[in-house]
């Protein structure tokens, strides 16, 4: 780790609101069941898509008595959103609206989200919260590496940094090696970015001349899209900085939904605003802390674009132990992937995450992947292109040889199926500025 000393850090302040992030678990259940029954009331009465699904099954605002009562609630995907595009969700009046984002998504329309000065507010303070939690503090300089636009990471950010008094410079993403450059001549002491963007940008550097290790950070602020712990050792190990992980989805607010804490032991959701369930995915059943399945998130203070029950798709467990930060929320794992990005090759469930720990922990392997999947006839087949470290680069094919056997060993003990590994030249698969995108599914083209 660079100049940082985190034990300082802890003694001082750590906490950015104390009163919110500390409450009793007994106080702050009566609070998210007073405002999850203004919440319901709220979209009840002024969101007709609501009311009609409410109807559909019966249930009225006055039946939510407890927290658990949430259950009798039906969910709201991404097709709701879609369905409505791009205002029907909105539950003020549109001059009550000061700000719009969306994300792309791959297919079809975007989803669209709308915020209220109040709402906006409370994404400041949110990411406020993630931002000081991992160790961001008013003396750093952080550049912002997200793309700037309709995504909600970069502005999400932006003022929640600006918020902790951070020196914050919006450089946005792409123009690699202009942000290597500021970060040399700015002493960038925190990085904001997808951890791939960051093992680019590293990756840039040394390209440049420039050792990662030389540069001034000691933050990364990572987040935004599925990555390993190995990852994060890759980054730690890249640009000798204390890389943390935080979470959000642009449905519910964008980031600050959770994020780590200075134990990097699972994110601390802000459940005084999210009220977190982890249902089965395939029969919506609700599961019990530990048990992994898919996130549902309900908005209980949103304004603008108030969500019920919504299925993030996104893979964790539920956290109730207290963590020795002092801070009482829940806590979530690192998502291991979405619901929608499992593949299903012969009948077995393969998760890009757990082929990303394999390629990672082998130290033949740069961290650079693509899985690509292919059918002929019936039958599936699983391959995966990865770059060999220079270290291990050869022109000698019994030696890449040994190595692509190696892999396909432990890749087969893990999924339980075997995979055509390819061993590719070093800085020959795509490199990305934003969220990766590793999967070629040819099944589907
Ligand atoms: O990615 C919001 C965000 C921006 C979060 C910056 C953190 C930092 P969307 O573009 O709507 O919003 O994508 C949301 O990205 O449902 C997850 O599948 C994935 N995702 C976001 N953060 C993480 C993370 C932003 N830390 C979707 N780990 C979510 C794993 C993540 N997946």
């Amino acid at each position: 780790m660079n100049s940082v000393n985190f034990q300082t850090i802890s003694k001082g302040k750590h906490i950015w609101d104390k009163y919110y992030e500390m409450m009793t678990r007994n106080k702050l259940e009566a609070l998210q069941l007073e405002r999850l029954q203004t919440m319901v009331k709220k979209v009840y009465e002024g969101v007709p898509h609501y009311k009609k699904k409410f109807d559909e099954v019966g249930v009225k605002p006055a039946d939510i008595k407890s927290l658990g009562d949430i259950s009798k609630l039906p969910f709201t995907s991404k097709e709701d959103l879609r369905d409505n595009y791009p205002f029907g969700l909105f539950a003020v009046p549109q001059k009550k609206i000061v700000r719009v984002h969306a994300s792309s998504g791959t297919t079809g329309k975007s989803t669209v989200v709308g915020y209220t000065r109040r709402d906006l507010e409370t994404w400041t303070e949110l990411v406020a919260r993630i931002a000081f939690s991992a160790g961001a503090r008013d003396d750093d300089l952080v550049q912002i590496s997200f793309g700037y636009g309709l995504f909600t990471g970069a502005l999400g950010l932006h003022y929640g940094l600006e918020r902790i008094g951070a020196s914050v410079v919006p450089v946005s993403s792409g123009n690699t090696e202009r942000q290597i450059l500021l970060m040399k001549d700015f002493g960038t002491s925190a990085l904001v970015s997808t951890p791939s963007y960051a093992l680019y940008m590293g990756e840039a550097a040394n390209r440049m001349g420039i050792p990662p290790k030389s540069l001034n950070l000691r933050l990364g602020l990572f987040g935004s899209e599925a990555w390993s712990e190995e990852m994060r050792n890759e980054l730690e190990k890249c640009w000798g900085c204390f890389a943390t992980d935080n979470y959000g989805l642009s449905e519910v607010m964008g980031p600050g939904v959770s994020g780590e804490c200075l134990e990097r032991d699972e994110m601390h959701i802000a459940e005084d605003h999210f009220l977190v369930e982890i249902v089965d995915p395939d029969t919506l059943e609700p599961l019990d802390y530990g048990s992994e399945g898919e996130l549902v998130i309900t908005t209980l203070t949103r304004e603008g674009m108030p969500v019920i029950r919504y299925r993030t798709k996104d893979i964790t467990s539920l956290n109730p132990e207290p963590c020795p930060c002092g801070r009482t929320s829940i806590r979530m794992t690192k998502p291991s992937g979405r619901t929608d990005d499992m593949l299903i090759i012969r009948g077995v469930n393969v998760f890009p995450s757990q082929i990303e720990s394999v390629l990672m922990g082998l130290k033949e392997t740069a961290p650079h992947y693509q899985i690509i999947v292919t059918r002929e006839g019936y039958l599936d087949s699983l391959e995966i292109h990865v770059e060999v470290t220079e270290d291990f680069f050869t022109d000698r094919f019994k030696d890449l040889e040994k190595i692509e056997r190696k892999i396909q060993a432990h890749l087969s003990s893990v999924l339980s199926i075997n995979a055509d590994v390819r061993l590719v030249e070093p800085n020959s698969i795509q490199r990305f500025e934003g969220k990766a995108k590793r999967v070629i599914d040819k099944r589907s083209i």
